[in-house]
């Protein structure tokens, strides 16, 4: 089985990650290739229609995408975005992907979320279990359904749903990310955070690229719901980032298809 180490990212990126629980790559991604992620997700939503999301979960107000791997060579360039891949490995240490989903806020839509860690975890003794990376498809702003983020919080040790009386209420240590579109929010999943209500008349789309330590379970049980025909076609360095050939864990061999979990 091979290894892979990615590059160490800037210093700036990994105090930011340590201290604040998330940074920002501002306008990462190509112009090109973000419009062809929007047309793809498009074209994926009319083609699943009212099944869109179901492999994992729905969500009222959103339109939702989820097992994007199986879905378009493009989705696994994704999933392989080496600036991406290396905060993974500086959060997580050997890490898997968990899942690839994607998320709209729907416009003028109560799309606004609790706030909360992914999965509804908490790191253990031997550190974060998950990490996400949102690739931004259009500007995230403070009007339009964006990121809010209590920074630190991932050093809490605690989910938002037990220390609050209300997670849906504005938190007064939160922050708006705002982005613009092509940029990447990485976050160290244990942070208290949530998407918020969109309040224009533009869907506000994102990627979910969510990472785990690789002996935590995968959200999306890769080796299950890859087609025969995407796992043939995918490189060493791939199969290894979708944990193909590893054996799998008792949650995944016996689990559904996703473990579930809050949001992702
Ligand atoms: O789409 C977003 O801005 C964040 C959504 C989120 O945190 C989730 O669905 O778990």
């Amino acid at each position: 089985m091979p290894s892979f180490n990615y590059p160490l990212p800037k210093f700036s990126h990994q105090v930011q990650l340590n201290e604040r629980g998330f940074v920002v790559l501002g306008n990462t991604v190509e112009k090109a290739c973000v419009s062809r992620l929007v047309d793809e997700v498009e074209r994926l939503w009319s083609l699943e229609g009212n099944a869109a999301g179901a492999e994992f979960k729905q969500e009222s107000n959103t339109r939702r995408l989820a097992n994007l791997v199986d879905k378009s060579s493009l989705f696994r360039d994704v999933v392989e975005f080496t600036p991406v891949l290396s905060l993974m490995q500086h959060v997580l240490g050997d890490f898997k992907l968990s899942s690839l989903n994607a998320r709209s806020a729907n416009p003028f839509a109560l799309s606004g979320q609790p706030l909360h860690c992914d999965g509804g975890y908490l790191p253990d003794r031997l550190g974060p279990l998950v990490a996400n990376a949102i690739w931004c498809l259009d500007d995230f702003t403070s009007r339009n359904g964006s990121l809010r983020v209590v920074p630190g919080s991932h050093l809490y040790r605690q989910l938002p749903e037990v220390a609050l009386d209300d997670p849906t209420a504005p938190h007064p240590d939160e922050i708006i990310v705002e982005a613009s579109a092509g940029s990447l929010i990485v976050i160290n999943a244990h942070l208290w955070h949530s998407g918020m209500d969109n309040q224009t008349e533009q869907p506000r789309r994102a990627l979910h690229a969510y990472y785990c330590r690789r002996d935590q379970p995968q959200q999306q049980f890769q080796q299950r719901m890859l087609s025969e025909q995407t796992q043939a076609k995918a490189t060493s360095r791939l199969r290894h980032i979708l944990a193909l050939d590893d054996s799998p864990l008792p949650a995944e061999n016996y689990g559904s298809n996703s473990v579930s979990g809050f949001l992702d």
